[in-house]
């Protein structure tokens, strides 16, 4: 059995964020898929009592330990590895600073856009589609405006803030209907220097359950 497991599915950018970190720190990991799309299986009742009370993935388990919320696992996985670590009280309180705007509003709003457009039963409302994707294109000019002119988002190395802002944003272009790195140059090329760490792979190639089973992108 390997040190760590991890629940995850590949389609979930928010446990991407995990499973990059992982590979990047060159932990000895493996995968737990869970069958979200057509086993529901966070919610049921026993996933939230015996793995997450919350109903969501990442879950990462270390031995005896159980640790949920992805910016949670990237602070245990940093302080474990010395890897990806804001160094100091300043920069510490800078990637929570990030890693929180990016749960809440870029990859927050980008995992529910993405959901509504490919998975859901029935399609996102457009007005619904167009509140999101106004919220979406503030947060990733505010990104490519913090990019620009620096190579990651907190120092000149990069640290946990810049690995949980990858989450949704390596997904091809067509699931979201717009090419996040082409429109936001100094995201695009700040993506290309996160692709080059040592240990980078794209979530399809991460995570299991790529393509899925039994039920297939709904627009495709
Ligand atoms: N802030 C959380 C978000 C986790 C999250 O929303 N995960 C989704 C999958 S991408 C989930 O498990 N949703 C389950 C559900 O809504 O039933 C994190 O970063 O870990």
């Amino acid at each position: 059995m390997a040190e760590f497991q991890l629940y995850c599915f590949a389609q979930s950018g928010n446990a991407y964020r995990a499973a990059l970190m992982l590979n990047l720190i060159g932990a000895d990991w493996e995968p737990i898929w869970v069958d979200f799309f057509a086993g529901g299986a966070t919610r049921k009742p026993e996933y939230r009592e015996e793995i997450n009370e919350m109903g969501e993935v990442p879950v990462l388990v270390h031995g005896k330990k159980k640790l949920t919320q992805s910016g949670v696992i990237l602070t245990y996985l940093a302080d474990l590895s010395g890897k990806f670590q804001p160094r100091g009280e300043d920069e510490k309180l800078e990637a929570l600073r990030w890693i929180i705007f990016d749960n809440q509003k870029l990859n927050g709003f980008l995992g529910v856009f993405r959901f509504l457009k490919n998975f859901a039963a029935k399609s996102g409302d457009p007005a619904v589609m167009a509140f999101l994707k106004a919220r979406i294109d503030a947060s990733l000019a505010i990104l490519n405006k913090r990019l620009t002119g620096r190579s990651f988002v907190v120092a000149e190395r990069p640290t946990i803030a810049d690995i949980s802002l990858t989450a949704y944003l390596y997904y091809p272009p067509e699931e979201f209907g717009f090419d996040m790195p082409k429109e936001h140059p100094a995201i695009g090329a700040w993506m290309e220097r996160m692709r080059a760490l040592p240990g980078w792979k794209h979530p399809y190639d991460l995570m299991p359950g790529y393509p899925f089973g039994t039920q297939g992108y709904r627009n495709r």
